[in-house]
């Protein structure tokens, strides 16, 4: 029963409070798990017209609130539960923060005098000080007053600079704190330019112009930071007017279409090897890139010019010749001004050498995309997929496997920005699904999940959130039996089953089904063609179990060099 004061609509509160000042910030999403103490904080943000995802398991609704800011530029938001919720969202906001996602985690928490006496509260836990090593920023709000102080610097947190994951505490006492409507609606802040242009020194834009002028062998590396920028036509500006050959990273494909004629993406180890001027735009030379050393890297002397709106990045693996520091809009901008109009192309032995060795890698894997065996092997099954994209480049396409991921990665171009979302800079399998949901939610485009058996597996119960919200994904299990492979075999011959496979001849597409999806089976390419082809014609959730020989695969896919080597134990 409300009271007079608020019949009078001169009270409000904290949860009110919250709600308000996201909105105020243009935040209307929110991905998140019910419970103690935010349930009713969910419904009253869904009440208020926003809308509120609820998951299956905290994790999916961080990766989902991960790249919801990656495709955004806002920060994603998860909302859990205390304690146990909270650690569930901290694997994803530790992934947004190793990934350069904007993203904020809410979680409803015990309270200070409890917590700090160690006094055994309800789902009890120090969430501040736990999360604070594991992202970008970390705050708790005590005070109903302070809510629009709160937000405002978690969002400024989250989106400015380099972005990243950003944790607020909020104790459930906080929630039912009630303030003054007039005073409440004065302590809101719209935060004002919160990720602000970081223009680069005319200085670093002349050193680096300085040494790209007599490069022999130019590369250009584009990682997922410039897909982030969403600086898409000066970038391809900027490649087109060098001439220089690119290298996109994982999820910068499609930056430019991966059939360009200056994409090196099928030349990558001759690129890397033979490149003496190495132009880094939102990339790091982390261990994607051999940390820019050793074999991959070749012999010869290399220069660096490193494009990043973190300082700090520079000279992390390499020296970096010319830094330049600064959003990457800004940047490319100021270097495109810089080469004017009459810029010299690269060496056309260089270029040439480079579209050639693309050609022939290309010819010699285009016959192992027409096969059409069943079951079906990676080359097969991903020359159908690879069509289907070709032939709706508005799709989505989520990925995560080992194998999986590897082989979708170098056989499926892509032709329009943000349009891969995968494991990113960790390898975290589980992705997938949150991942799927909130492409989904925030572009209302149909999205393609290539999810190997067990990657699918860590996020599999959100196909019923899917179906719930009649979300237009269509997941496509490539179904090879187990990690890597499913041939492995218990060296005991115990009854156990080895420690890599899985039920055999499973059918993840009945999964579907069960919550009133499309199942499929599909043995051949075909098969597997015509049955996504009518998922994302129909916009229906649907699961397809692709087959996969089990044999075809290759431990841990491309990085089985990762693997540390037993010299006792016989393999
Ligand atoms: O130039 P060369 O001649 O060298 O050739 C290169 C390119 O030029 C050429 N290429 C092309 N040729 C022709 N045409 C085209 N279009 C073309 N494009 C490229 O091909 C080669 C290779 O090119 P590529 O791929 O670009 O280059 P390369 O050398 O591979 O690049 C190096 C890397 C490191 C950048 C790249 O390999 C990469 O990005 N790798 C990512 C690896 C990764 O992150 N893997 C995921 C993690 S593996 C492991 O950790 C897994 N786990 C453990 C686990 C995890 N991760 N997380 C959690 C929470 N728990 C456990 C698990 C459990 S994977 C996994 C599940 C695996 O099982 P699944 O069932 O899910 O999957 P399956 O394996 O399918 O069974
Ligand atoms: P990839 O894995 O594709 O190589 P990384 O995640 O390693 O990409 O690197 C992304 C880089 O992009 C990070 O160093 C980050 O600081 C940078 N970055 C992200 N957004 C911007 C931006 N708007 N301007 C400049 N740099 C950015
Ligand atoms: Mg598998």
């Amino acid at each position: 029963m409300a009271s007079d004061a608020e019949e009078a609509g001169t009270l409000t509160d904290g949860f009110h409070l919250i709600i308000d000042a996201l909105r105020l910030n243009d935040i209307e999403t929110i991905y998140h798990v019910p419970g103690i103490p935010i349930t009713d904080l969910g419904r009253f943000m869904q009440a208020a017209g926003m809308r509120v995802l609820s998951f299956r398991h905290e994790q999916n609704a961080g990766y989902a609130a991960a790249i919801a800011g990656y495709l955004t530029q806002k920060p994603g938001i998860c909302m859990t539960v205390s304690a146990p919720g909270f650690l569930n969202g901290l694997t994803a906001l530790a992934h947004a923060t190793t990934n350069c996602f904007p993203m904020i985690l809410l979680s409803g928490s015990s309270e200070r005098e409890i917590i700090d006496l160690q006094q055994g509260d309800y789902e009890e836990m120090d969430q501040l000080a736990i999360a604070k090593p594991l992202c970008k920023a970390a705050y708790r709000i005590l005070h109903a007053e302070d809510i629009g102080i709160g937000i405002a610097r978690a969002i400024r947190a989250a989106v400015s600079g380099r972005p990243g994951g950003v944790y607020l505490d909020l104790p459930a006492k906080l929630l039912g704190q009630v303030m003054d409507v007039d005073a409440g609606a004065a302590s809101l802040v719209k935060v004002i330019d919160p990720a602000p242009r970081q223009l680069p020194a005319p200085d670093a834009i002349k050193r680096a112009l300085d040494i790209l002028k007599v490069a022999e062998r130019p590369l250009i590396i584009l990682g997922k930071g410039a897909a982030y920028a969403q600086a898409d036509d000066a970038i391809r500006a900027l490649v087109e007017t060098s001439g220089i050959p690119y290298l996109p990273m994982s999820m910068a494909k499609g930056l430019l279409p991966d059939t360009h004629p200056q994409s090196a993406g099928a030349a990558r180890s001759l690129v890397l090897k033979e490149a003496d001027v190495v132009v880094m735009i939102g990339a790091r030379l982390n261990w994607l890139l051999s940390h820019g050393k050793g074999k991959a890297w070749g012999e010869a002397p290399k220069k660096f010019i490193h494009i990043d709106i973190e300082p700090k990045e520079m000279d992390s693996n390499r020296e970096i010749a010319a830094p330049v520091v600064g959003d990457i809009g800004s940047c490319v901008d100021a270097l495109l001004e810089g080469m004017g109009k009459n810029w010299a192309m690269p060496p056309a032995e260089w270029t040439g050498a480079v579209r050639e060795k693309v050609e022939t890698n290309v010819e010699r894997m285009a016959p192992r995309l027409q096969n059409n065996n069943d079951p079906m092997d990676y080359h097969g099954a991903l020359g159908a997929l690879r069509t289907i994209i070709k032939e709706r480049p508005e799709v989505i396409l989520v990925n995560e496997g080992a194998n999986t991921l590897d082989f979708t990665r170098s056989i499926i171009d892509m032709y329009q920005p943000r349009k891969r979302l995968d494991v990113g800079t960790w390898g975290v399998m589980g992705v997938g699904m949150g991942t799927a949901i909130a492409a989904a939610v925030e572009t209302s485009m149909p999205v393609l999940a290539i999810e190997g058996d067990s990657a699918f597996g860590f996020s599999g119960m959100e196909i019923e959130t899917i179906c719930r919200y009649n979300l237009p994904i269509c997941v496509v299990v490539f179904n090879n039996g187990g990690i890597y492979r499913g041939t492995d075999v218990n060296p005991t011959g115990g009854a156990d089953a080895a420690t890599t496979v899985f039920v055999k001849g499973a059918r993840y597409d009945k999964m579907m089904e069960a919550f009133g999806g499309t199942g499929i089976q599909a043995t051949s390419p075909d098969e597997l063609k015509e049955a996504v082809n009518a998922a994302l014609g129909s916009g229906q959730p649907t699961l397809v179990n692709a087959v996969i020989d089990e044999a075809a695969g290759t431990e841990s896919g491309r990085i089985g060099n990762l693997n540390p080597q037993s010299v006792i134990a016989k393999k």
